[in-house]
């Protein structure tokens, strides 16, 4: 089934804003590894493998619905930190981003009455809920324990663990 146009466009410029996520969180990664924090870098690696999946989930979609996927120019990511911190709220509020635009999608998908592209965005949904609790944890976490060097140590630790693991969806 070919999709509806602005429906595409907007699933399309989606695959940009993945790809950006995981462009914007490679620069999160290299301000902790600068840190010595290589388990907040492995975190936001694992991270932008999983902004790259979704990206292909979608590229992937659009290709089996006859829609011509064009990539886009990925922007220059411009945040700058100056504590252990800003990472975490700016990953959080990018996390919102992304779910609002995602939910546009939906909305464009649910007007077209186009079912098919309502059940991949349900998974999508869900995914935004769980990656803006894990990015709150996150900020949570370091309100907690970050203050001491033990506590930031074991959270380091903690983070270190995290390993990528491909989502259940034909790519
Ligand atoms: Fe693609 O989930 Fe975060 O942004």
């Amino acid at each position: 089934m070919a999709i509806d146009a602005t429906l595409g466009n907007a699933l399309n410029e989606q695959i940009n804003k993945e790809i950006y996520s995981a462009y914007l969180y490679l620069t999160f990664a290299d301000y902790y590894e600068d840190r010595g924090l290589k388990g907040f870098a492995n975190w936001y690696m694992i991270q932008v493998e999983e902004e790259l999946a979704h990206a292909k989930i979608l590229r992937r979609y659009l290709l089996d619905n006859e829609y011509q996927v064009k990539m886009l120019a990925i922007a220059q990511p411009d945040k700058t930190f100056t504590n252990d911190m800003d990472p975490l709220i700016a990953a959080y509020e990018h996390e919102k981003y992304i779910t609002a635009s995602i939910n546009e999608c939906y909305t464009l998908a649910y007007e077209q009455h186009d079912f098919r592209t309502m059940q991949l965005l349900d998974w999508f949904v869900k995914e935004q809920g769980e990656e803006e609790t894990n990015a709150s944890d996150m900020i949570k976490n370091m309100e907690l324990f970050g203050n001491d060097a033990k506590g930031l140590f074991e959270l380091d630790r903690e983070y270190q663990a995290r390993a990528f693991t491909a989502p259940a969806m034909s790519m």
